[in-house]
């Protein structure tokens, strides 16, 4: 059996899909806080020793250390067989959703919801420049979602659990309220709320909060 620590942070939707994912698939994982908000993350002592990337989650497997969530999430479904695509076009599907969230999705709403809850004085041009881009990500997302149950078909997949990674937050930090906005796209969240083992992302990764500013 392997042995999971996860080093992350409670706001970190990327240390969400990782910690959702693990839960869904019944595995423990020891939780290592790690002071995000104090930037212990730019240090040089904790880049050459964590992570040279400088990013949070780092999943440490049996003691050896992984970051990017995307290889790490494909990685955990061939190991527990769970969330991974039945064949080679399915498993094409998987990496396409996999690379657009962690470029757009992913990387637009987390910069967003950073900058608009927990930045003292952010930069009203950069929220709308942020926005414009997120409100375009979720329309592709609702659109696609009007058609299909999950990403790539009627079951879900790492891809599914990597694109929500920032969805579940609080609505106070994101700004969106996608029950409202986007119908489709909270549907399917229900859809992977049902799952078993699911849990909200500051359920399952508790510990000091960043201060936040709305
Ligand atoms: N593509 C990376 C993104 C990781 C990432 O951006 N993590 C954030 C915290 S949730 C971070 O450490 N940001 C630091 C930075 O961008 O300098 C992944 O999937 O693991």
């Amino acid at each position: 059996m392997t042995t999971y620590r996860l080093h992350c942070f409670p706001e970190s939707g990327n240390s969400y899909k990782l910690a959702l994912m693990l839960a869904l698939c019944g595995q423990d994982v020891e939780l290592i806080w790690t002071d995000f908000g104090g930037g212990v993350t730019r240090t040089a002592a904790w880049r050459e020793s964590v992570n040279e990337m400088g990013e949070i989650p780092v999943l440490e497997e049996d003691g050896l250390r992984l970051t990017q969530t995307a290889p790490i999430l494909l990685r955990l479904a061939k190991r527990h067989g769970r969330f991974g695509g039945a064949d080679e076009s399915q498993h094409f599907e998987i990496l396409r959703w996999l690379f657009w969230d962690n470029h757009k999705l992913t990387s637009y709403m987390a910069t967003y919801r950073f900058q608009r809850a927990f930045t003292p004085s952010p930069e009203p041009a950069v929220l709308d420049f942020l926005r414009g881009r997120i409100d375009g990500c979720l329309a592709i997302l609702e659109r696609h979602l009007q058609g299909l149950p999950f990403a790539i078909g009627d079951k879900p997949t790492v891809a599914d659990i990597s694109m929500l990674g920032y969805l579940c937050f609080p609505a106070e930090e994101s700004g969106y309220d996608l029950a409202a906005s986007h119908p489709a796209v909270s549907a399917w969240i229900d859809r992977m709320a049902a799952l078993p083992g699911w849990r909200a992302p500051y359920d399952l990764l508790p510990g000091k909060r960043l201060h936040r500013h709305r």
